[in-house]
């Protein structure tokens, strides 16, 4: 038999509303995967609309960035407007990407604390406490802090309640356990699996983008595009999680923009012709209209590289809506794509860049030069 579920909580993250990537704009000049990233964000919100939880957490990186545009920002209220009318709680955490390292700064979640029903968390771990349905539920949240021993004397203090009919740990992080679950941003925090794994009913994990069932309860529902090659293989969308004796999770895929990877073909001992050949027999009959696609060429000398007739090539995947090359004199092409690998703030960034110089007057130079960006920062454009 069955046994009736009783709270039913909808778990997403990494959302990265203002992210924009490739060339291709529409016709009011807006960023096509700028759109695409809105549009999943958007169908998340009308799948919870239909399913009507109990509450929705969103487990951080809600923004791609620590100052949002217009654009951005009214997408994200619209929809967690509709979540606060439907008077549905609403956990936001704040994440790396939304996080000013500067006080000063401020933060774009502090928008959201008139909403009713919604309950924005940043700067410092809180405890919400619920009554949902007779029960109530414990929402321990750990939100990504500017300072990184708070955060982590936050997660080590967060334990469940015993009183409480239900515990959940909200945080955002790379947990360590088996294989660590990275970003390759400067700025992330570790999240050691021994500070999650202390009793809680559910763990809604944010940060990583990728669905992944750390164990059965402690859950990173992935992001809701795919912001990155790496994330090729991904299946995007949210988690349902229904808290009763037991706890069950299940992924919702939603549909987002196709990503594909062509080859890698193999260019040995080919002459330039011939690779276009290749790639021409290669992709026979694949319609490209609107994906965003990858060629891979390896074992081709530069030499050859960089006489193929690039033009001819592009034009095999005019329909795509972002095309792009990368190759290899061997047999692999390297898989660390440092242009998309995110850079954290721009003061976290001036403090390295300092660090690893030989100044007389570090101190006086870092000083200047933090107060020139706080200035900056400070200013619109
Ligand atoms: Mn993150």
């Amino acid at each position: 038999m069955k046994e009736e579920s009783e709270i039913r909580i909808v778990h997403f993250a990494d959302t990265h509303l203002g992210y924009s990537a490739y060339r291709k704009i529409d016709s009011d000049g807006i960023n096509l995967r700028e759109k695409d990233i809105y549009k999943a964000f958007v169908e998340t919100v009308n799948r919870i609309v239909d399913i009507r939880p109990d509450i929705v957490i969103h487990a951080g990186d809600l923004f791609d960035n620590v100052r949002p545009t217009n654009r951005a920002i009214s997408v994200a209220l619209e929809q967690i407007l509709r979540l606060s009318k439907m008077g549905i709680p609403t956990i936001i955490i704040a994440g790396n990407h939304e996080t000013p390292k500067l006080k000063g700064t401020g933060h774009i979640f502090k928008l959201f604390e008139h909403l009713e029903n919604v309950y924005p968390i940043y700067n410092k771990a809180e405890r919400i406490n619920l009554e949902i349905k007779g029960k109530s539920i414990a929402i321990h949240t750990v939100p990504h802090c500017r300072d990184r021993d708070e955060f982590m004397e936050s997660l080590e203090s967060a334990l469940p309640d015993p009183s409480a009919d239900f515990n959940i740990l909200v945080t955002h992080g790379a947990v360590q356990s088996v294989e660590v679950f990275k970003m390759g941003e400067i700025n992330e925090y570790i999240i050691p699996l021994s500070t999650i794994t202390k009793g809680f009913d559910y763990v809604a994990l944010g940060h990583y983008h990728g669905f992944t069932r750390i164990r059965n309860n402690i859950v990173y529902s992935g992001s809701t595009e795919k912001m990155s090659f790496n994330e090729i293989n991904e299946e995007k969308g949210f988690v349902i999680v229904e808290l009763s004796k037991s706890v069950t999770t299940e992924f919702v895929q939603i549909p987002t923009r196709k990503m594909l990877e062509i080859g890698p073909i193999d260019c040995k001992d080919l002459k330039p012709r011939e690779i276009l050949n290749t790639i021409k027999d290669s992709i026979a009959g694949r319609d490209f209209t609107g994906c965003i696609v990858r060629l891979l060429l390896i074992n081709i000398d530069p030499s050859v590289y960089k006489s193929l007739d690039m033009s001819s090539i592009s034009s095999m995947f005019s329909k795509a809506m972002h095309f792009e090359v990368r190759h290899s004199a061997g047999k692999t092409v390297d898989q660390v794509i440092s242009s998309e690998v995110v850079i954290s703030d721009i003061l976290t960034e001036f403090e390295k860049f300092i660090d690893k110089r030989n100044l007389k007057d570090k101190k006086e130079f870092l000083a200047l030069g933090k107060k020139y960006l706080q200035e900056a920062e400070g200013e619109d454009t």
